[in-house]
């Protein structure tokens, strides 16, 4: 009898089994450089627990790190199987890109060198655009055919342009670069300042450079209902406080913290995965640097630049026939003249 209700467990248990894995969806391999990093701490247990693609897709994470930083990524990868997450395929921890990047359906690509003190930004720009050279070679050689790719590592515009480039057989529309940190940054900054929950402010965006330069606009945006044109029209605040605190946050944590952003950073990743993914909200947007493959609103072609994007869960596509007043056409033209300087100088490298 009671062998009898034990068959009976045992079946339903089966059933059960055989069912979640029916509806379970082929696993994601997902790479992320710089795994011994701050930034890829934060971002490799929630990409492991499903918060990118859901409980229904497993993940297999490789971490890719420089020779000297691969046994700190082994003991990230000890954490991660301490973990026991049901959805953690299997990991592998490499410092050669043609094994890091094998068969890849999603490569993070965060690994780069910080700015040191009294370096010129032509010294960073050579010494990480080589990086992302590299990464863009492997990428185009072992990676799955519909890989897509995701810069954080700084300048990350830039850096997302030399692996595209150097990545010839990968679409570009697969490459992009994260805003999404100042675009969250932006959508917070607004709901205080309106004293609106966050989840009442849409479509805003950042547009240009992920840097100083960069442009958080809200001419389009809606806030608790309200057009963000209005909270805008206040130009000494939108001018003096909204568009530096935004554009600042960056150093502002830096300064308080004693280091850079790094689990906002790993967040906003996530974000940018989840909504290119599984698409935006109709009617609303996300902010994404994307590859332009003609001129966008005055933006030449051929530059990696952050737009007001919307994603069908396959392609990001920069969102069209917004008017520019021309105050935002300054502040854009301002950072697109960033992108063009670095492209210059990374064209001078050699490097595209
Ligand atoms: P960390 O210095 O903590 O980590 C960087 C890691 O990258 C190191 O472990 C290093 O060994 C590794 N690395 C260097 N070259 C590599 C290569 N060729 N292959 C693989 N790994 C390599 O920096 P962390 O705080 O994690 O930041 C990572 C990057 O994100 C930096 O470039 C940073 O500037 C950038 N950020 C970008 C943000 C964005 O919004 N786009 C925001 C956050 C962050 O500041």
């Amino acid at each position: 009898m009671v062998e009898l209700r034990r068959g009976c467990d045992r079946q339903r248990l089966v059933a059960a089994a055989v069912s979640t894995l029916s509806t379970m969806k082929p696993p994601m391999t997902v790479t992320v450089t710089g795994a011994a990093g701050m930034c890829g701490y934060s971002l490799l247990f929630r990409a492991a627990a499903g918060a990118m693609f859901g409980e229904d897709t497993p993940v297999r994470l490789r971490l890719l790190e420089v020779p000297q930083a691969v046994r700190v990524a082994e003991g990230v990868a000890m954490e991660l199987e301490d973990c026991a997450f049901p959805l953690l395929a299997d990991i592998e921890v490499s410092d050669d890109p043609l094994v890091g990047f094998r068969d890849c359906d999603l490569a993070l690509l965060v690994g780069a060198w910080p700015r040191r003190v009294g370096q010129e930004r032509a010294d960073l720009l050579n010494a990480n655009g080589h990086i992302f050279a590299t990464q863009g070679q492997a990428i185009n050689e072992v990676a799955a055919d519909d890989v897509r790719a995701v810069v954080v590592g700084n300048p990350c515009n830039t850096n997302a342009l030399i692996a595209a480039i150097n990545a010839p057989d990968v679409p570009r529309d697969r490459w992009s670069a994260l805003t999404r940190l100042d675009h969250n940054r932006a959508v917070t900054r607004i709901a205080q300042h309106a004293g609106v929950s966050v989840s009442e402010v849409h479509r805003v965006a950042i547009w240009g450079n992920h840097s100083a330069a960069q442009y958080p606009n809200l001419m389009h945006a809606t806030i608790g209902g309200r057009p963000g044109a209005e909270y805008a029209a206040d130009r000494r605040w939108f001018r003096g406080e909204f568009i530096p605190d935004v554009a600042e946050r960056g150093a502002r944590v830096l300064e308080v913290r004693g280091t850079s952003s790094q689990a906002s950073a790993a967040d906003a990743t996530i974000d940018h995965v989840r909504d290119w993914y599984f698409g935006t909200e109709p009617g609303d947007w996300m902010s994404a640097a994307i590859w332009t493959d003609r001129e966008y609103y005055g933006v030449p072609a051929g530059l990696v630049c952050s737009f007001p994007v919307t994603s069908d869960g396959e392609r990001l596509s920069v969102v069209e026939g917004l008017e520019i007043d021309e105050l935002s056409r300054a502040y854009i033209d301002r950072s697109v003249t960033e992108l063009i300087e670095e492209r210059d100088a990374v064209r001078a490298l050699g490097l595209i």
